[in-house]
């Protein structure tokens, strides 16, 4: 089956090598840099949006093995509008609940999907990530709040009470990634392994797709592939090495714009609930992060 028809019918097509023997040790080692021996802590901020503030986790976004997998997906026209450092030291207890991609980045289409690049082993015992064949054909499934201080996720949205007894792992080797669905559904446990459990997720759209609320504040994304006749998005500069000053004002607003959609942009809550959510989000231990978005702000 070809990759198109394995996402259309599975919601997931893994594994897919993208990185040669080299290549993941040079990102490997700029991973475990920045993290710093895992004494970085990793948070909402920090985890936000590598590709545009550090140059190599943007070349990885274009990765041309990478983008030939997505275009055969998503067609020509491509862009790179999110991503997301899902990193688990060894012996962490961080995991990712059951969700839906589909229902917080809230798009006009249904047209989108992540591709996630390990940069070491992923397995079952290091909490790799587990999805439900098929699930990106079902309906959209309400999420609600856990606040639980391990839950990786921004907002700490999780599905309740779901059948997952079809659930596959989604076993990978460096250098291999694994696309889902933008409405596949998907979680992982946590890392009880003495082995760190390494991954970059990538998120890509067609060009001419947008997210359908809050339009008035508008999101950034790189065109990675063919033409963007709509401009939906803002340009986000390519950083031209890490910390780019240029990059890094850009990398610093567009934290203000994630927070605002992460805490209002979804659309699997009424509006009344949206507010009463936020109350526990900026009082539980996520207040300081989201603070921090502010802080952010300030100094850039
Ligand atoms: O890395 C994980 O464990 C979860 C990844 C995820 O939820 C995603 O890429 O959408």
């Amino acid at each position: 089956m070809s990759i198109k028809s394995t996402m259309d019918t599975n919601g997931q097509v893994s594994p897919i090598p993208v990185l040669n023997a080299e290549e993941v040790t040079l990102y490997r080692e700029k991973l475990l840099s920045l993290l710093d021996g895992y004494k970085w802590k990793l948070d909402a901020v920090n985890r936000h949006k590598p590709h545009l503030y550090l140059k190599w986790a943007n070349d990885l976004g274009r990765h041309p093995k990478m983008l030939e997998a997505v275009k055969q997906v998503l067609g020509p026209d491509l862009l790179l509008w999110y991503s997301v450092i899902f990193v688990k030291p060894p012996q962490n207890t961080g995991f990712v609940p059951w969700h839906q991609d589909s229902t917080y980045w809230a798009m006009n289409k249904e047209e989108g999907l992540s591709a996630w690049l390990a940069l070491s082993d992923v397995n079952e015992a290091n909490g790799c990530v587990n999805y439900i064949p098929g699930s990106n054909k079902g309906a959209d499934i309400k999420h609600e709040i856990n606040n639980s201080k391990d839950n990786m996720l921004h907002r700490g949205q999780m599905i309740k009470d779901l059948d997952t007894t079809t659930a596959k792992p989604i076993i990978l080797k460096p250098g291999e990634m694994s696309m889902h669905d933008l409405r596949t559904l998907h979680a992982s446990g946590p890392n009880p392994s003495d082995q760190p459990r390494l991954g970059i997720a990538f998120r890509y759209i067609p060009t001419s797709n947008f997210p359908r609320t809050l339009k008035w504040l508008k999101r950034g994304a790189t065109l990675v592939s063919g033409e963007d006749k709509f401009h939906h998005f803002v340009d986000d500069p390519v950083p031209q090495f890490d910390f780019d000053p240029v990059a890094m004002k850009a990398y610093k607003k567009s934290i203000r714009v994630a927070a605002i959609h992460t805490l209002f942009g979804d659309t699997s809550r009424s509006n009344l609930r949206k507010v009463i959510d936020t109350i526990p989000i900026l009082i539980s231990r996520k207040s300081a992060e989201y603070f921090k978005y502010w802080k952010h702000l300030k100094d850039g």
